[in-house]
């Protein structure tokens, strides 16, 4: 069905579209709430619970080596962005610098303006996951998450926190935001795993 925001994708693309979704123009903007204005001079960042407790400022952060990406963007809201290019910074790298206890399997995203959400950590731990700065080439907008947001392109987006500010390393899985309120815990798009229960 032709419609003013989505469009057919081509046989190539469509298979890179999970079940349900359709391609979006242009990158549209989810947010709940808010949108935090945070600067990179007042950026923090921090690892606590069954982690060795770490405070990073911006200039730490950076310091990581850079990387590109190319990744596939989909919403729970049916709509996908495919070849989205990011720089960032990949999760592996993050962790060479954090000690986390061998007891931690899930951990919770945190993010100014209070969002969060819950991710396993053999979700989290993937070579292709980053923390992203910059998208198409230009600082990453407050609206997508700037400064800084996390890119996990294997789960819906609603794991892909933006404004990120923290990681809480747990020895079980605890509920998000979004999961507490009906969202799958996991949220992968090719089996849609989009909502544990009915709303309301
Ligand atoms: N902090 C925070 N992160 C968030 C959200 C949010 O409301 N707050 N929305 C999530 C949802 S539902 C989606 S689809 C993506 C949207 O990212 P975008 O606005 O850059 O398209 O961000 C995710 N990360
Ligand atoms: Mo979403």
């Amino acid at each position: 069905m032709p419609s003013k925001f989505f469009h057919k994708p081509n046989q190539e693309q469509g298979d890179r579209v999970p079940p349900g979704q359709h391609l979006a123009k242009g990158f549209p903007v989810l947010t709940y709430g808010a949108t935090p204005q945070v600067s990179t001079e007042d950026w923090e960042f921090r690892v606590w619970g069954l982690a060795k407790p770490i405070l990073l400022t911006w200039s730490d952060f950076i310091a990581l080596p850079h990387n590109e990406f190319t990744a596939d963007f989909h919403c729970v809201t049916r709509w996908s962005k495919l070849d989205v290019k990011w720089t960032g910074i990949k999760v592996v790298d993050l962790m060479n610098l954090i000690e986390v206890d061998p007891q931690a399997v899930h951990v919770m995203e945190h993010c100014y303006g209070d969002y969060t959400t819950n991710i396993s950590m053999e979700d989290f731990v993937r070579e292709e996951n980053f923390f992203a700065f910059e998208l198409f080439g230009e600082p990453l907008p407050a609206e997508h998450g700037g400064p800084m947001r996390l890119v996990v392109p294997h789960l819906y987006a609603w794991k892909s926190a933006k404004w990120i500010n923290g990681l809480e390393f747990l020895n079980q899985e605890e509920l998000g935001f979004w999961e507490r309120n009906g969202y799958h815990r996991r949220g992968e798009p090719w089996a849609e795993e989009r909502y544990s229960r009915a709303f309301g």
